[in-house]
């Protein structure tokens, strides 16, 4: 069994966002992305906080915006409104979720595609469809990486995942059944009914239900690779924080089953950010390039 060292890949793609940035400054382009985050929920402050700094590392720049929690959706959609028009902004990402009172819908789809380096619009929701060019949403195509990465047979391969949400579980979906991945796809979510039944097929088991320990060993198929996306705070009174990261997985018994597993943390959390970067940059070479 071999746990997947994400970091380790992450860092592979971090170094190589921050040689581009080092060719474009030096054609006087400076990437740049600007961050939102609406309130101070500390699981995205966390989130926010990393981008920023893995921009800074790989030379990047960020146009921090913080925002209370109360901010009016109307007041969000012009502040996006004018990062669309501003040229020296490559990238602009809302980091979700939004305040309940804010359409999230309404917010993403004010943002440029041009500058979606999420991916969440629906023009490039579209083209990812379709296999067109566009900005492919961070975590599915970090998770592509890691299976490119460990050279893990995609083609023809079962892959089950859990939970369809637009930031995982569909888009990862469309990727892994795109005509370069070629992996059959049993896409499974609360209206499943048994869903060990499903799990338990899985060459590759994507777990993106964001439910601390809902994969069980006994779910799992002896050899199967294991993605636990899931990034959940179970408190722990004897953790410095008050708090620990669990994933979707039960890791020690899944881990006795798999043939490669991802941790938590350490897996799929830092290939989103290492991806943002590669989208930041991108971005930035399109602008450079028009
Ligand atoms: N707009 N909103 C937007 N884009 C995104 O791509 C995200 N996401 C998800 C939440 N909202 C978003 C993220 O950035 C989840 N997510 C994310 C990013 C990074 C990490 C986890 C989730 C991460 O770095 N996780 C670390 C542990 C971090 C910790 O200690 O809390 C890990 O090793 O898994």
């Amino acid at each position: 069994m071999t746990i997947i060292d994400g970091k380790t890949i992450a860092r592979a793609v971090r170094e190589d966002a921050k040689k581009r940035t080092e060719t474009l400054r030096a054609q006087g382009v400076v990437p740049c992305l600007a961050v939102i985050l609406a309130g101070e929920d500390p699981a995205s402050v966390s989130y926010v906080t990393a981008k920023e700094k893995a921009l800074a590392e790989a030379g990047m720049a960020s146009r921090d915006i913080r925002l209370s929690a109360g901010i009016s959706e109307a007041e969000l959609l012009s502040l996006i409104i004018s990062l669309n028009e501003d040229a020296a902004v490559h990238g602009i990402l809302v980091q979700l979720p939004l305040p309940k009172h804010v359409r999230e819908g309404r917010v993403i789809d004010a943002i440029s595609p041009k500058k979606d380096v999420d991916g969440f619009h629906p023009v490039s929701v579209g083209n990812m469809v379709l296999g067109k060019d566009g900005f492919l949403p961070c975590t599915p195509n970090g998770i592509m990486r890691l299976l490119r990465a460990l050279d893990i047979p995609v083609n023809g391969a079962h892959a089950v995942i859990v939970g369809r949400s637009n930031l995982v579980g569909r888009p990862l979906s469309i990727l892994l059944t795109r005509k370069d991945s070629n992996a059959t796809v049993t896409m499974c979510h609360t209206g499943t009914t048994n869903l060990a039944y499903h799990t338990r097929q899985a060459d590759i088991l994507i777990a993106a239900a964001g439910k601390a320990g809902l994969i069980t060993g006994d779910m799992v198929k002896e050899g199967a690779v294991v993605i636990d996306v899931g990034v959940n705070r179970v408190s722990d009174i004897s953790a410095k924080k008050g708090y620990r990261l669990r994933g979707d997985v039960d890791f020690e018994p899944v881990s006795q089953k798999a043939s490669f597993i991802t941790p938590v943390p350490g897996g799929v959390g830092p290939m989103t950010i290492a991806m943002l970067l590669q989208n930041v940059a991108d971005a930035a070479e399109k602008t450079r390039d028009a």
